[in-house]
């Protein structure tokens, strides 16, 4: 099932219900005065944010959310009800744009509402028309249509850290080893398909981390899994930035470290800003020596790195040490 991250719906708010034209007709007044009632206002259509949403799926099979039309007035003053609002729960980091591509708003914390569009008011009845001039007007108000927009919404998880890395490289496993998520982990390439969210758990701290699909060479063009995955990363505040050690050569590693690189160059470069800590995993898998000689390689080039297993545990509490103090 593909992830839905981005979805175009439309939204119409209800009409404004008509006002009514009628005369009092009693017994014994022969000329009853105007008495049509006001029209009820249309419904409302609200945006509103839920923790517990992680995706835009619901929204990619149902794609026209109309609120309720306002009931038009009717005789002895009687007001028409009011349309019933509706409300479209989305993920918490929905952002909200118009047809124009202009951002209306982000939705961030959890039950946060924003009103998308407004129903249109309810006419006045004849009623309220009628003057010394004019006592029995044969005329009301009609109700204003409601508003009707065309949106994109576009989800960008909000997490503290992501991890990055080519298929494989074991960012799954250390979601799995330092938070409370589970996500699906495997020995092929492309385990993961849509990013997974973690809360790690550090002293009186919770970091949340994304796990997003690994990224390959050509990344940028839409090989592999395509780099559309990095938006949700866009709005994070650290990287860890996964190499696996698997193969105990350390050109080959820095190869591997640099294609990543060069695809984030390629599309998201921004993404490079943010302050990235480097792991060389499964270091329970390789030799001693091997370890150590990739490890200086890296800092020959000037890249710093840590040598973790996730499997083990082997230097973890190093790893979530330094991600503390980056983000301080
Ligand atoms: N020995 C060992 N194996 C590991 C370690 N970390 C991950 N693996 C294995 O490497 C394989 C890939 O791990 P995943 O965590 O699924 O890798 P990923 O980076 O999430 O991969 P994609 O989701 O495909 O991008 C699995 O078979 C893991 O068991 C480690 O520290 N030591
Ligand atoms: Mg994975």
């Amino acid at each position: 099932m593909k992830f839905v991250d981005v979805a175009k719906i439309k939204i119409v708010s209800g009409n404004g219900g008509a006002g009514a034209v009628s005369f009092r007709r009693e017994k014994y007044v022969p000329m009853g005065g105007p008495d049509g009632g006001r029209g009820g206002d249309g419904g409302d259509v609200y945006f509103r944010a839920k923790t517990s949403l992680q995706t835009l799926m619901d929204l990619h099979f149902k794609r026209v959310y109309k609120a309720q039309n306002g009931t038009a007035g009717g005789r002895r003053n009687c007001s028409g009800p009011r349309g019933s609002d509706i409300t479209i729960d989305i993920p918490c980091g929905t952002q909200i744009y118009d047809d124009e591509d202009v951002l209306l708003a982000d939705l961030c914390e959890d039950e946060q509402v924003f009103l998308i569009a407004k129903g249109g008011r309810g006419g006045a009845g004849n009623d309220a028309f009628a003057t010394s001039v004019n006592r029995a007007p044969r005329y009301a108000q009609p109700g204003l249509p409601g508003e009707e927009k065309f949106i994109r919404l576009e989800l960008k998880l909000l997490a503290d850290v992501g991890l990055i890395g080519l298929p494989n490289a074991g960012k799954s496993t250390l979601l799995k080893a330092v938070t409370n998520a589970s996500p699906k982990i495997a020995s092929y390439p492309f385990t993961t398909l849509f990013p997974n969210l973690g809360v790690l758990k550090f002293i009186d701290r919770e970091i949340i981390i994304a796990d997003i699909p690994g990224l390959i060479e050509g990344a940028s063009e839409g090989v592999g899994l395509g780099h559309d995955f990095l938006r949700h990363i866009s709005r994070t505040k650290a990287l860890i930035h996964l190499v696996s050690g698997e193969s105990g050569d350390a050109q080959e590693c820095l190869d591997n470290y640099k294609v990543i690189v060069s695809e984030l160059t390629k599309s998201f470069p921004e993404i490079l800003t943010h302050p990235t800590i480097v792991a060389l995993t499964k270091a329970d898998i390789m030799f001693p020596d091997q370890n150590e000689t990739i490890t200086e390689f890296f800092n020959s080039q000037g890249i710093e790195v840590v040598s973790i297993s996730a499997v083990t545990g082997h230097q973890i509490d190093i790893l979530i040490q330094k991600l503390v103090e980056l983000l301080k």
